[in-house]
């Protein structure tokens, strides 16, 4: 690290070898060694996020509330008796696991991340420690192993999500407000519940084959301490060295702006959520998890989905500011996924065909304040111009060196793009059409690796 930071305070300039130029960047990202833990994460830059459950078979509905999701049962007041009669509704027979492994795989998605467990405590999984699970459903099945092995069938990381937050293990505290009345702790044992917590979190790390990430949540309450953390993360170390854990396995450290942007202190990496860091986090390892609708969870009126554009836009502007995307999924009771998702996984999907190489394996941009987004990768940088410029060319402020090659991705000739120095830094060419009609990319190899400030 010290050499990287060392690089960084000295160099300040977007140029090749040693000529100095205005400090250019405050985007960077960190670069893996051989045998880095995160290389793989890092080098994906993009995940699928899928929550799945009892509550997804209420599709957001409740006493004609339809503006429910995940977190129904809480919102609702569902009673837990109540709600744990949707155990005999849990039948998904339309779900194919292949069909969800693929559809992360063709979207371009080198990672999926799992519900195997959400607050509701409904677990997805054949486990030993409670009788509240798949495996006591009319489906009978365990989803964890379906879609382990889909997962690998489709060359995509099989992650688990895991809340630490409980709404039905008696042993959880605190109750919810709403139940204190209905549902008394007498007798209830935390340290109970994280025996519980560790029992099942050995399962998941046991008898599934290789797990990449264990995608904790719903560690906000005052029950969960940073000892409680560490401990878990201990645990899941032990058990699986080479896991990669989020950084909500413990309470956040600080508040505010501070904890959004803070480096994971016991996990290792941040999970901006619902947003993407205006600097990204420079020095840091993050992930935005987004919505493509208004829902993490299956929610039947929702269809205010993102478009393909929008969503190629987000996964340009967390790579191009050194960061993954982990994109959700909500599918429904039955087990399906929406079809405005696999539009736009689909759509997404044929953008990566063609633009992957400007995505997967590449650091931030080397650009602090240029008008466009770029990534770089070796010896190339990577510019994406969605709004395509009347004067037909790019400028790469203060860049003084002319590529070796300058294309756009996508054109099968390969067509060599004019390039020329000027004062405001290299100039290069664009054809008179658009490459792609989501986002071109244009690609200027140089004849040396293209690092930052
Ligand atoms: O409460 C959860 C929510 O249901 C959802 O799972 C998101 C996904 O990151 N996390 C929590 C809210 O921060």
């Amino acid at each position: 690290m010290t050499g990287r930071r060392e690089f960084i305070r000295t160099a300040g300039a977007f140029a090749l070898g040693a000529s100095a130029l205005p400090r250019l960047n405050v985007f960077e990202s960190l670069s893996s060694g051989p045998d880095d833990r995160m290389a793989w994460w890092r080098d994906a830059r993009f995940g699928m996020f899928v929550h799945w459950g009892l509550y997804s078979i209420l599709a957001g509905e409740w006493n004609g509330r339809t503006d429910y999701a995940e977190w129904i049962r809480n919102n609702a007041k569902i009673p837990l008796g109540e709600y744990d009669t949707l155990t005999a509704r849990f039948n998904p027979t339309g779900f194919d696991a292949d069909r969800l492994a693929s559809l992360a795989a063709g979207a371009g998605a080198k990672y999926l991340v799992i519900t195997t467990k959400h607050h509701d405590g409904f677990c997805l999984f054949d486990t030993k420690q409670t009788d509240f699970s798949a495996m006591h459903t009319p489906y009978q099945r365990d989803i964890m192993r379906m879609v382990a092995d889909a997962c690998r069938r489709h060359g995509v990381k099989p992650c688990w999500y895991h809340s630490i937050m409980d709404w039905h293990h008696p042993d959880y505290l605190p109750r919810r407000d709403w139940e204190r009345g209905i549902r008394p702790v007498n007798g209830a044992e935390f340290s109970r519940y994280v025996n519980y917590l560790h029992a099942e979190i050995e399962e998941l790390l046991t008898h599934y084959g290789d797990v990449g990430v264990l995608w904790f949540d719903g560690e906000w309450e005052n029950t969960w301490t940073r000892e409680l953390g560490i401990a878990l993360a201990d645990k899941c170390r032990s058990l699986a060295p080479h896991l990669i854990i989020n950084s909500r396995v413990a309470p956040k450290q600080s508040s505010g702006l501070n904890a959004k942007l803070a480096k994971a202190e016991i996990g290792d990496f941040s999970t901006p959520e619902q947003e993407i860091p205006d600097r990204g986090i420079p020095g840091v390892d993050w992930e935005s998890c987004v919505t493509m609708n208004g829902n993490w969870g299956y929610n039947r009126v929702d269809h205010n989905f993102k478009s393909v554009p929008k969503l190629v836009g987000m996964l340009i502007e967390t790579a191009s500011k050194g960061g993954n995307l982990l994109l959700n999924v909500g599918p429904t009771g039955e087990g399906l996924v929406p079809p405005e998702s696999v539009d736009r996984l689909e759509g997404i999907g044929r953008w990566m065909a063609v633009h992957a190489e400007a995505i997967r394996g590449t650091s931030a941009s080397p650009f602090a304040n240029a008008t466009f987004r770029a990534t770089r990768k070796g010896n190339t940088l990577y510019t994406f111009v969605p709004e395509w410029p009347a004067a037909r060319e790019v400028i790469l402020p203060g860049v003084r060196s002319l590529p070796r090659r300058a294309w756009m991705l996508g054109d099968s000739a390969g067509h060599p793009r004019a390039v020329r120095q000027s004062d405001a830094g290299v100039v290069v060419s664009l054809p008179d059409a658009p490459s792609d009609p989501v986002c071109p990319v244009l690609a200027c190899e140089f004849s040396a690796p293209v690092r930052g400030a």
